[in-house]
């Protein structure tokens, strides 16, 4: 493992870099002093920029509700083209949005290309999707009726995204939203300015070309304030929400209190059971990049390691020696694996959960230390591996850094009940060559989680399937398979086709 972090780029170079890519992508640079764009790879400012204010927000949801209007009854196969030039100019720009991901949350090179390769494959999906809105025919009980299901779209959007997937998790909102008829408010996360600022020029562009309504998609630039409106605004339909649970807790009341629909896609706890006859090559690679990957900041990321009791030992040494390899640093270095975490707060956090967990009686096997370097203000740590006695509190927690805790069972039983034992119920995983284990995980009292998956990591989840989980994670579900759903209006429509009355449930009247 690295001592000490000594290269760096210099925050000069960073923000050169960030404005030759905004330049291409063409975002006029519009600086002020509302917001500050910074860099997690050294910790400091790059630009300081103009935000939304109130009343500009009040003026694009005003916005989009018109444009709604227009794009309802434009035929989704014509919305779907506005969403497949956006993944032309996205595969286009690939490269420079991947770039704008790293400098703004210190991914890795190959994160932050997949981040935007997660958008193109969306896209498709999307374009794909906007000739596939299918509704049911259902057989009526009554003779010469007609019964089926039309799909409508909804109205404005309100997309609210957190900094660790800047783009994607706007992606599986906007492009589902727009195929939809829906039109789109965006609230990014006050972390990543610039990203959001180089993909809403990008659907800006998409937009001018395909002669859209351009109201279609708004971003506000802004703090939490106006994320707020977003959630308070009766025109906003639906409000899509990522991010912690506690965000969550506050967004789905105030929604709900409007009768506003809300989608929550909020914290994981995620965990992988590993079992006597898993394969344990292929076990110890996923599991470092789930709990590594990302440097533990992915909503999927794996945060509790469930072995059995006589495989506890080799798995332990075996994943400390990956550990002891992993190249941390610049996220720009090829070689780099494990990135910055995005703030010094952060850092701070993971070393709080680490006292918290020794204090409850933990080995700390590996890692947790904070490297020190050329940049006082970054978070540059190393991942750490966390024997625990006992699922504490610590353990139930969300913390949004590389910790793993390992715990031990001895029955199949035990396994999936401490599985379960945890607020959170996003992603989950088993490692095993036994069907009888595998089946049972993925049965109805298994994993309660909404990705429940075999001999695989619990990140880096495909776009085709359902995204999202259940208790505190949200219960939403975005991205692919019938996550559209939640973007339209069901109408049930029973026609008449004769000239008889009559009723339903055999009813005599009149
Ligand atoms: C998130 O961390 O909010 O499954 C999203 C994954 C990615 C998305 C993560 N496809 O890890």
């Amino acid at each position: 493992m690295t001592e000490n972090i000594v290269t760096l780029p210099s925050t000069g170079s960073l923000r050169d870099r960030a404005r030759a890519r905004l330049e291409r992508v063409g975002v006029p640079l519009v600086l002020g002093e509302d917001i500050h764009a910074r860099t997690p790879i050294t910790g400091d400012d790059l630009f300081g920029l103009e935000a939304t204010t109130l009343d500009e927000a009040e003026r694009a949801i005003a916005a989009a509700a018109e444009a709604f209007r227009t794009w309802r009854t434009t035929p989704a196969p014509v919305r779907g083209a506005l969403v497949r030039r956006l993944g032309d100019l996205l595969r286009e720009h690939q490269d420079d949005l991947a770039d704008l991901i790293t400098i703004e949350v210190g991914k890795i090179r190959s994160e932050a290309l997949g981040e935007v390769q997660e958008m193109i494959d969306i896209c498709d999906f999307a374009v794909g999707l906007s000739r596939q809105l299918y509704g049911r025919t259902i057989a009526s009980e009554r003779p010469g009726h007609r019964l089926a299901e039309t799909w409508h779209p909804l109205g404005v959007v309100g997309v609210i995204s957190a900094f660790n997937f800047p783009a994607a998790v706007w992606s599986w909102n906007a492009a589902i939203a727009l195929v939809c008829g829906d039109t789109v408010v965006w609230k990014p996360s006050e972390l990543t300015p610039l990203t959001s600022l180089a993909v809403g020029r990008l659907l800006d562009r998409a937009v001018a070309e395909l002669d859209a309504p351009r109201d279609v998609h708004r971003l506000l630039i802004a703090d939490r304030t106006v994320g707020e409106r977003v959630v308070d605004d009766p025109r906003v339909a639906l409000v899509s929400a990522t991010g912690s649970t506690r965000m969550g807790r506050e967004v789905g009341p105030r929604v709900a209190a409007r009768f506003g629909r809300s989608l929550l896609e909020l914290g994981g706890n995620n965990a992988t059971v590993v079992t006597p006859s898993a394969d344990l090559d292929l076990a110890i690679r996923s599991i470092v990049f789930a709990a590594v990957g990302t440097a533990g900041q992915r909503c999927t990321t794996l945060r509790r390691l469930i072995v059995h009791h006589d495989i506890a030992d080799e798995v332990v040494d075996r994943l400390a020696a990956a550990y002891a390899k992993l190249p941390i640093g610049d996220p720009f270095d090829e070689g780099t694996l494990v990135g910055p975490l995005i703030s010094r707060r952060a850092g701070e956090q993971m070393r709080q959960a680490l006292e918290r967990a020794q204090a409850d009686g933990a080995e700390i096997v590996t890692g947790g230390q904070r490297l020190t370097g050329s940049a006082p203000d970054a978070a540059y740590v190393e991942p750490a591996i966390v024997r625990m006695p006992a699922q504490t509190d610590v353990v139930r927690e969300e913390t949004f850094a590389p910790i793993l805790y390992v715990l031990t069972y001895d029955g199949f039983d035990e396994a999936i009940a401490l599985h379960n034992d945890v607020p959170q119920g996003l992603s989950s995983s088993i490692f095993t060559r036994d069907q009888q284990e595998a089946e049972r995980f993925l049965a109805v009292d298994g994993s309660d989680c909404g990705i429940a998956n075999v001999n695989i990591g619990t990140s880096g989840a495909e776009i085709g399937g359902a995204f999202g989980g259940e208790k505190q994670t949200g219960g939403g579900r975005e991205s692919g398979s019938d996550a559209w759903r939640a973007y339209m209006r069901r109408a049930t429509n029973t026609v008449n086709y004769t000239s008889h009355l009559t009723l339903a449930q055999n009813v005599s009247f009149l």
